[in-house]
């Protein structure tokens, strides 16, 4: 039933984005962005069939071995953005400096990138994603770094893409709610499904989400919530896929906790507070649910009013529905 369909009952991304900003320059920059979740998801299709599986020989900003597709969506959003000429700096996981577009192709906007978060899921098949947050530059001259060491709270635009069994962008533009698009890969276009996404009433399902194996190093308010949601009348179920995108896009959907705390060994947890901690923060807010760091340098944070001094630097994260996120900043307080 759904090819007889006819098109026009269903809005595409672009018309979306046409329908929301007079912003010409923003439209531009959302559709590069959008082409290149496109041809990510393209890569990640035929990643077998091309030979793409396996390691680069490179390392990363944050040490980590890069993958071939790593590499190849970096250059893939590097390309979309620096050309479209929307964009002043870019900051991408892949890139140890932020890239400062050339004078004659800069625009108004700042983006700071994940090209393709889940590294660890990418030769097994798994799902992976995209994460983005768009900031607009303060002022008209030449950007700096400090154009984008801002806190969260000033995005114009947050999005994920995920690379599943359905390539999905999930996107909040200046506060309109959260829009869910699915790639028609007969179209090649992104299609309106569903529009302000909310997490569900009272929380949705009870599940926790986290790497369990770090468990010995916790602090005892996270050891401490955990074994009581596993200890409840109706224990919390456990899903865990290890690629934020979709372990987010799950608990926006289903409810829950996601969870990458601060621990003994790791004293900001393991996620970059540019373009992980940040844009699921915002999209978690304004799909109606939290966003905290729990306990992060010795007091409770919402995470989008941390200011980051680099541009890689980490922040515990504890994100999901209010009930959850609550009952872990309660646990902070009875420990103390
Ligand atoms: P990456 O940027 O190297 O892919 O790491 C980020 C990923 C997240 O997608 C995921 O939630 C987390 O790392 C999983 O980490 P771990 O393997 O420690 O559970
Ligand atoms: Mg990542």
């Amino acid at each position: 039933a759904s090819d007889s369909v006819s098109v026009s009952q269903f809005p595409t991304l672009n018309r979306y984005i046409m329908g929301k900003t007079g912003d010409k320059e923003l439209a531009i920059l959302l559709m590069a962005l959008q082409l290149a979740c496109k041809a990510t998801s393209r890569a990640c299709n035929k990643a077998g069939i091309a030979m793409l599986f396996g390691l680069a020989g490179e390392v990363n900003s944050t040490g980590d071995d890069q993958k071939k597709l790593d590499v190849l969506s970096n250059e893939i959003f590097i390309d979309a953005l620096t050309n479209c000429g929307a964009c002043a700096v870019l900051v991408s996981e892949e890139n140890e400096d932020p890239i400062f577009v050339p004078q004659e192709k800069a625009g108004r906007f700042v983006v700071a990138f994940d090209p393709l978060d889940g590294s660890s899921n990418i030769d097994c098949n798994v799902s992976t994603g995209t994460i983005f947050a768009v900031y607009e530059k303060q002022h008209s001259g030449p950007a700096t770094v400090n154009d984008i060491l801002r806190t969260g709270n000033d995005i114009t635009v947050a999005g994920y893409c995920m690379y599943g069994a359905a390539t999905e962008l999930v996107i909040t533009f200046k506060g309109h709610g959260v829009h869910r698009f699915t790639l028609d890969p007969s179209l090649g276009e992104f299609v309106h499904i569903q529009a302000r996404v909310k997490l569900p009433e009272g929380g949705g399902k009870k599940i926790y989400s986290c790497n369990e194996g770090n468990s010995r190093n916790w602090d005892a308010a996270i050891k401490s919530i955990i074994a009581k949601w596993k200890d409840s009348d109706k224990p919390y179920a456990a899903r865990y896929v290890g690629s934020m995108v979709s372990d987010v896009h799950r608990t926006i959907l289903y409810g829950g906790i996601y969870l990458y705390p601060a621990d003994a060994k790791s004293k900001h947890g393991k996620l970059r507070v540019l373009y992980e901690g940040f844009p699921m923060a915002f999209i978690m807010e304004q799909a109606g649910g939290s966003a905290s760091c729990g306990m992060f340098k010795g007091k409770i944070q919402r995470l989008l009013d941390i200011v980051p001094e680099s541009i890689h630097e980490k922040c515990p994260v504890v994100i999901g529905c209010n009930r959850d996120v609550d009952a872990v900043l309660e646990e902070y307080k009875i420990q103390g």
